[in-house]
């Protein structure tokens, strides 16, 4: 990774350009976000994965689709690490299911195990050796400058929280599942991954094809009217 500035503009002053995107005739509008609801409602957060490859230039272009995302300040405070190394991820693996023993166990309490009863969810997490990449974020919860001081980052959690959010379109427009998995405590993802001090483990993502005897909890979705509000 390149080391970058405090901010991808450097602090440089605001400068206004044009920006003037040619406007999309209406029926094409139409089309293209109906379409997209559709494709979008066929996406299916994933737990079972083949170990097939998947094109990895659609995995980079998913990840460079994430950072397109707005953040605070334009700070762009994320890091996706984006891991195969077998060695690596089976240690990963150990630690997760170690930690999710224990909140299956117990930590998570009654209320939330009740919650997770419909996902069919446990402590073994296969995924995370099985899939052919895993991407883990990072959200950078402050700049790190060369000379160890600190510069503040805003609104982490939102902008790390939309990158994922266009992560995961990304990668299910190109074909490919993914699965937003948060192990918890992730203090140990830093640690095992070699991550400086600013950054905090914000969600594991494994991605690849679903595996040939793949299932999906039955799931249904709020419709629109549940969901908008109109005034
Ligand atoms: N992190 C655990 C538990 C879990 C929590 C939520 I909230 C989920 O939506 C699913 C699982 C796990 O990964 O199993």
């Amino acid at each position: 990774m390149t080391a970058l500035d405090w901010t991808p503009n450097h602090g440089l002053p605001y400068e206004p350009v044009p920006y003037r995107p040619e406007r999309m005739p209406a029926d094409e509008s139409l089309a293209n976000a109906a379409d997209l609801r559709r494709r979008m409602g066929e996406r299916r957060t994933v737990r079972m994965f083949s170990s097939d490859p998947v094109p990895e230039q659609a995995v980079f272009d998913a990840i460079a689709v994430a950072s397109t995302a707005p953040s605070g300040a334009h700070q762009q405070p994320w890091t996706f690490v984006l891991v195969t190394d077998p060695e690596v991820r089976r240690r990963v693996r150990e630690a997760a299911e170690a930690e999710e023993q224990v909140s299956y166990e117990g930590r998570l309490g009654e209320q939330w195990l009740e919650a997770l009863r419909p996902l069919g969810t446990d402590a073994v997490k296969p995924h995370l050796t099985d899939s052919p990449y895993l991407i883990i974020v990072f959200q950078q919860r402050f700049f790190l400058e060369d000379d160890g001081s600190i510069r503040k980052h805003y609104y982490v959690d939102e902008s790390v929280g939309i990158a994922v959010g266009m992560l995961l379109t990304a990668l299910h427009l190109a074909g490919l599942a993914a699965l937003t998995h948060t192990p918890s405590p992730m203090r140990f993802l830093g640690e095992m991954l070699g991550r400086p001090r600013n950054e905090k483990a914000f969600a594991v993502i494994p991605v690849g094809y679903p595996a040939d005897d793949c299932v999906v909890p039955n799931l249904h979705r709020k419709s629109l009217d549940q969901v908008l509000v109109r005034i």
